[in-house]
């Protein structure tokens, strides 16, 4: 910190993270210069109420002069090939994220996850094991909690969601225990290629003490090569028939049986096995493992029964934006529907759709696209339908189901073409459900 007082410090971003690392160095009496390019960026109230000093500059960022700061401490959704953050890196600016900071002075363990899909889900079962095993735990990250607002709260133990924007900034994180759960085309809009978006997080394992990979995916892979490995089947973490019932088996032996696990879905299997496989070092007892697995029903917008209308179950599933996650979606429901009517559209993020076409076809009776890029779902199956909103698709959906089918909101794209985020998306599909006549 002493090093910090020294120096001329810019924080880049005032959302969630900007307004954390304020609050954390203003606590700690040093005084940010404060840039966002929003001409209101959603913590600039915060800042005129509580910081008046503080010298703020909104608006485009060329006019901000950020090569004069010695430390640019830049928020996630801000890339660094960004013009003014380029020149200032070109100048020798050292630019770095709220996790790095909280890494240079963090003293307590750390379990870390990232991955295209699963990450809040795996965090949050995670939390709810060491909770049950009377763990103190400040869960924070991507998830929504800047990291720095937990660091002095004194917590036994940290459980961070890092996206890969997070990593992009990252050095110095030393994880008791971290894990890629799967990586799949996503923020394409970020990345020059797949092969950059998998590097980024690959930094979770840069000092690793515990390494934890999915054996199904190798962009997973630490590359030492080194670790313990996850999957539903042939891995050290994976299901196994124990006297004719599943269980969740660790090295060969069994621990606790599928059904003790209250969330549905063979994703969820997966996510209960990372769970288990994180918390190796830990040591804990199954007994904290049983009672998480049966408290937690899971998040919400997540594969979320929402209704049952004249025999077609409605799932909402709006967390769903990006294709693995609709793919996991279509795949974990073709068990116990008959055919899914799948409502997608909205911002692809420069994604690929074309690896839907194959569960399109064998899980879906129609699909029923909008949004801006809802057309690019038209090709991949026949019965596919473009319509103007989340309203028309639900109305339209409606009248394609049959009896024993599932409707199904897992859009495949970010919603903020239309929404201001999943949530108020996923909300409105349950309202829009809750008024369907039978
Ligand atoms: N922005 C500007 N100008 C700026 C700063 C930000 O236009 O000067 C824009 C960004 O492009 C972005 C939005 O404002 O569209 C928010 O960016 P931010 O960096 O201010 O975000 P925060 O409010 O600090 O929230 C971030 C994470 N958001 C992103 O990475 C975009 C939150 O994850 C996270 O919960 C929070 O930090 C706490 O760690 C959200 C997210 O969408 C849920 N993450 C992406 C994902 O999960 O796919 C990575
Ligand atoms: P993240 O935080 O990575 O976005 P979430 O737990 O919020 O992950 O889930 C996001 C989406 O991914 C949801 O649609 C969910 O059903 C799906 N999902 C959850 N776990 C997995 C998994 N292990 N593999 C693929 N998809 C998953």
């Amino acid at each position: 910190l002493n090093e910090l007082r020294n120096k001329n410090i810019t924080v880049l971003g005032l959302g969630i993270t900007g307004l954390g690392i304020v609050r954390f160095l203003l606590s700690h009496d040093i005084t940010p210069r404060v840039v966002d390019s929003r001409a209101v960026p959603p913590g600039s109230q915060w800042l005129a109420d509580n910081a008046p000093d503080c010298e703020a500059v909104f608006g485009p960022l060329a006019q901000a002069s950020l090569p004069s700061a010695d430390l640019i401490i830049i928020s996630p959704g801000i890339a660094l090939f960004e013009q003014s953050v380029a020149e200032a890196i070109a100048h020798g600016v050292e630019v770095i994220g709220d996790i790095e900071l909280f890494a240079r002075l963090n003293t307590k363990p750390v379990i870390a996850v990232t991955g295209s899909n699963g990450k809040s889900t795996v965090v949050s079962l995670a939390t709810e094991v060491l909770t049950q095993a009377g763990y103190k735990v400040g869960l924070g990250g991507n998830i929504g909690t800047a990291a720095l607002d937990l660091l002095e709260q004194n917590f036994d133990v940290f459980v961070l969601e890092l996206s890969s924007f997070q990593l992009e900034t990252t050095k110095s994180l030393v994880c008791t225990s971290a894990m890629i759960l799967n990586v799949t085309e996503d923020h394409m809009d970020r990345y020059p290629d797949f092969a950059a978006y998998c590097q980024a997080k690959q930094r979770i394992y840069q000092h690793a003490q515990h390494v934890v990979f999915n054996a199904t995916d190798n962009n997973t892979l630490a590359n030492a090569g080194v670790g313990v490995s996850v999957a539903l089947a042939q891995a050290d973490y994976c299901l196994q028939t124990h006297e004719g019932d599943l269980y969740f088996a660790a090295h060969q032996q069994p621990i606790l049986p599928v059904s003790s696990l209250t969330m549905v879905g063979k994703h969820n299997q997966f996510n209960a096995l990372a769970v288990m496989a994180l918390l190796e070092p830990l040591n804990l007892d199954k007994a904290a493992f049983a009672a998480a697995f049966k408290n937690f029903t899971g998040l919400a917008h997540r594969c979320q029964l929402v209704a049952d209308v004249a025999g077609v179950k409605y799932f909402n599933d709006s967390k769903a934006t990006n294709v693995g996650a609709t793919v996991a979606a279509l795949e974990s429901l073709t068990d116990d529907v008959n055919k899914i009517v799948l409502i997608a559209g909205g911002d692809a993020k420069g994604a690929d759709l074309s690896p839907l076409r194959e569960p399109l076809q064998a899980a879906c009776r129609a699909v029923i696209c909008f949004g801006q890029d809802g057309a690019k779902f038209l090709p991949l199956h026949e019965q596919s339908h473009l319509v103007a909103d989340l309203q028309h698709a639900i109305l339209k959906a409606q009248s394609l189901a049959q009896n024993g089918d599932a409707v199904l909101l897992a859009p495949a794209c970010a919603s903020i073409d239309m929404f201001p985020n999943y949530m108020i998306r996923g909300e409105a599909f349950c309202k829009a459900v809750a008024e369907l006549a039978p």
